[in-house]
């Protein structure tokens, strides 16, 4: 008996029809349920049902919207292990890795139960005697939410918990190949209280539901996660509604090697940053960018720490590495791989797929000496799949950082606190990190990228406050 996962709407669970598979990407004979699919009058409804609960949910009390939220926050903490299971046989990622995502989801939600005690505004005096000018923050109103595969749980938290928190009301669209949390998500905010058709869930392709969620024209805003050229037309039609809009896109995010650098201390952010979550991060330490001094020591040691890395079950102790996550992302990741070795990359390490005792989609993790211009090293894989680059010196290791359509996370490893300092200010991302890997940022502080990573206000921390809400300037004489 699997599990079937349906969507949510207006307080209600909906079964949908076309049923498919929720598979599993580490046992392709064991799917994980199955699900059905809306069609576009039920979108519809679930727009109507968010427009129809906004009125009364904007002006609720925030304590009652702080309570919701942290009773949410409180059972996915509780139940961190479960979910994290649930996660882990849905999208691949190993079982740590995922109770640590299911973790942080847990905490988002709590930052954000007290966010909405904490909305601010400001009151000034006005250049007018005897006037009063107030400044205060309201729900910008039916918020649309496009989430991607690869954060199933923390993403969506992210995105919903800030959206709840600051009053307005949420129709939500995961990724098809991530069904199970996305319900699971639903399942514990109607547990925590969510008033019906403040919270609603639409399960579906992006052709179909996605375009049905951004056409409806009760929708005010729209936040977005997932590839460019997705969003890039997103954001054409935004601008022809006048729909706000946020959006988290790809990266190609340089962690430079310097030759002062701890390189036990710089192999251990490579291989977390490239691989783990097997490389399916926005964030993923993609390119490699070492000072030719320690350049071959670096690829020797290198070699040397994948070899002990295992693929496999996401779900048994000592796996590293969990499958890719669907076979249209292990089509893409050996399609760059063919690439990579047409274009004359040098393939140090993998590049292959890995037998385990189940069919999956297992890929070997995959390091390329690649040239600055190769596409291995300009596109986005989502893979696990690194390019190793060759720096003269510390000026050249930023320019090459730096030489990218992206912008979203810069990574540096040095022991200088002079090239630290200089990287931090000129490293053209939303986000740097120095002696850590470009991948793993804190749930209370503002995410997001420039360039073509991202558009609009940053996510997370006390800035989510500049998407989820608009601002009212109001005078008052005695
Ligand atoms: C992280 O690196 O901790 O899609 C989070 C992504 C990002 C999230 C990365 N939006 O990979």
């Amino acid at each position: 008996m699997t599990r079937q996962f349906k969507s949510y709407i207006d307080g209600q669970w909906v079964a949908g029809s076309d049923g498919a598979d929720d598979e599993n990407p580490a046992d392709l004979a064991a799917p994980v349920g199955s699900y059905g699919v809306l069609d576009a009058a039920q979108v519809a409804q679930a727009v109507d049902a968010a427009a129809a609960a906004l009125p009364a949910w904007s002006l609720s009390s925030p304590q009652q919207r702080a309570d919701i939220l942290d009773r949410a926050g409180s059972e996915i903490l509780a139940r961190k292990e479960e979910l994290g299971r649930l996660l882990a046989m849905e999208e691949g990622k190993t079982l740590p890795e995922s109770i640590g995502e299911a973790a942080r989801a847990g905490q988002i939600f709590k930052f954000f139960a007290g966010e909405a005690l904490r909305i601010p505004g400001e009151k000034l005096a006005s250049t007018r005697p005897g006037v009063d000018v107030e400044i205060t923050r309201e729900p910008v109103g039916v918020v649309g939410i496009i989430a991607p595969w690869n954060f199933p749980l923390a993403i969506p938290a992210w995105k919903i918990a800030p959206a709840l928190a600051y009053g307005n009301t949420v129709v939500f669209k995961p990724a098809e190949i991530v069904p199970g949390c996305a319900w699971a998500i639903a399942d514990i905010l109607e547990r925590a209280g969510v008033p019906a058709g403040v919270f609603n869930l639409v399960l579906g392709a992006g052709r179909t539901v996605g375009a049905a969620l951004v056409g409806h024209g009760r929708l005010d805003a729209l936040t977005f996660t997932g590839s460019v050229p997705t969003g890039r037309a997103l954001l054409r039609q935004a601008a022809e509604r006048g729909l706000k809009i946020q959006m988290e896109m790809g990266g190609k995010n340089p962690l430079v090697v310097l030759a002062d650098a701890d390189l036990d201390q710089a192999v251990e952010c490579a291989v977390n940053g490239a691989y783990f979550s097997t490389g399916q991060r926005c964030t993923a330490s993609s390119r490699l960018i070492v000072e030719n001094a320690v350049y071959d020591e670096f690829a020797a040691r290198m070699q040397a720490r994948l070899a002990k890395l295992t693929v496999g079950d996401p779900l048994q102790a000592g796996v590293d590495i969990g499958p890719v996550a669907s076979a249209a992302q292990l089509d893409t990741d050996l399609s760059y791989i063919g690439i990579g070795r047409d274009e004359g990359a040098e393939l140090l390490f993998g590049g292959e797929r890995v037998e385990c005792a189940t069919q999956g989609h297992f890929l070997a993790p995959t390091l390329f000496a690649a040239r600055p211009e190769h596409r291995i090293a300009r596109e986005e894989i989502f893979g696990p799949v690194a390019a190793l680059i060759r720096a003269d010196d510390y000026e050249h290791a930023l320019a090459l950082a730096n030489d990218t359509e992206f912008g979203l996370c810069a990574g540096i490893c040095t022991t200088s606190l002079r090239h630290a300092t200089h990287f931090k200010r000129h490293a053209q991302a939303g986000m740097v990190m120095v002696n850590l890997p470009t991948a793993g940022v804190d749930p209370h502080v503002p995410f997001g990228g420039r360039k073509a990573s991202s558009y609009g206000p940053r996510e997370q921390g006390r800035h989510a406050v500049e998407f989820y809400t608009t601002v009212k300037t109001a005078y008052t004489a005695a």
